[in-house]
């Protein structure tokens, strides 16, 4: 009970601290854990997901005074095409770093939203699911995805997390925050409109 009445506490004191709100838009193939982490970040609960159909959209508050609505847009293959149409000021792209098979179609994820972005829109990569043996280093997935190929000074950034225990979560969500606001500044000679 005594946490229910903080939690609500924490999220009226973070409505009047937060008036401006970054939109992420959520990317990782299925079973990437992206409603996981969502919901960790959230409310610091481990959820029983079940695969998302349609989309999660929640606003956490990583930090005070940061407040991150987050696009978790499931639905598989069929999708996929639909998420370039999503707004977004940065992309949180959730990678499990223990399905190998995989990291080359999590590599086009990231392609195909970047391609179709403002020059610049930062991103923050999850090496997920660090709890289990078989995953590999951030640093491992850093080659595997090839992230060294962003051109020169492209803001990424790549933090090994754990959506089951919370690990590395809240400081991703937090440098992703601070990117955010650095892109929104250095772009701010855009519409106002193109940027959400
Ligand atoms: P998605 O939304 O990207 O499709 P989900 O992925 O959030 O539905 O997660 C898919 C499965 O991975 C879930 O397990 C979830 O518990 C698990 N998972 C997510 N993140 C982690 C993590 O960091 N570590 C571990 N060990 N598991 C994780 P089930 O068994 O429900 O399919
Ligand atoms: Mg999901």
């Amino acid at each position: 009970m005594g946490s229910f009445f903080s939690r609500r506490i924490r999220d009226i004191q973070n409505y009047f601290s937060s008036r401006v709100h970054h939109r992420i838009l959520m990317l990782g193939l299925d079973a990437a854990g992206k409603t996981t982490v969502l919901y960790r970040l959230k409310e610091n609960i481990t959820v029983n997901v079940i695969p998302t159909i349609g989309f999660n959209v929640e606003t956490v508050h990583p930090a005070p005074g940061l407040a991150l609505d987050m696009w978790d847009v499931g639905g598989g293959d069929k999708i996929r095409p639909l998420k370039r149409h999503y707004k977004r000021s940065g992309v949180l792209l959730v990678v499990d770093s223990t399905d190998h098979e995989r990291f080359d179609e999590a590599r086009e994820e990231l392609v195909m939203i970047l391609n179709d972005s403002h020059v610049g829109l930062p991103v923050v990569i999850l090496a997920n699911k660090q709890d289990l043996p078989n995953a590999v280093s951030p640093s491992q997935l850093c080659d595997a995805l090839r992230l060294t190929d962003l051109p020169k000074g492209y803001p990424w950034q790549i933090v090994g997390t754990s959506a089951i225990n919370g690990d590395g979560l809240q400081e991703a969500a937090i440098s992703l925050g601070k990117m955010v606001k650095k892109y929104k500044k250095d772009n701010r000679h855009l519409r106002k409109d193109s940027i959400p």
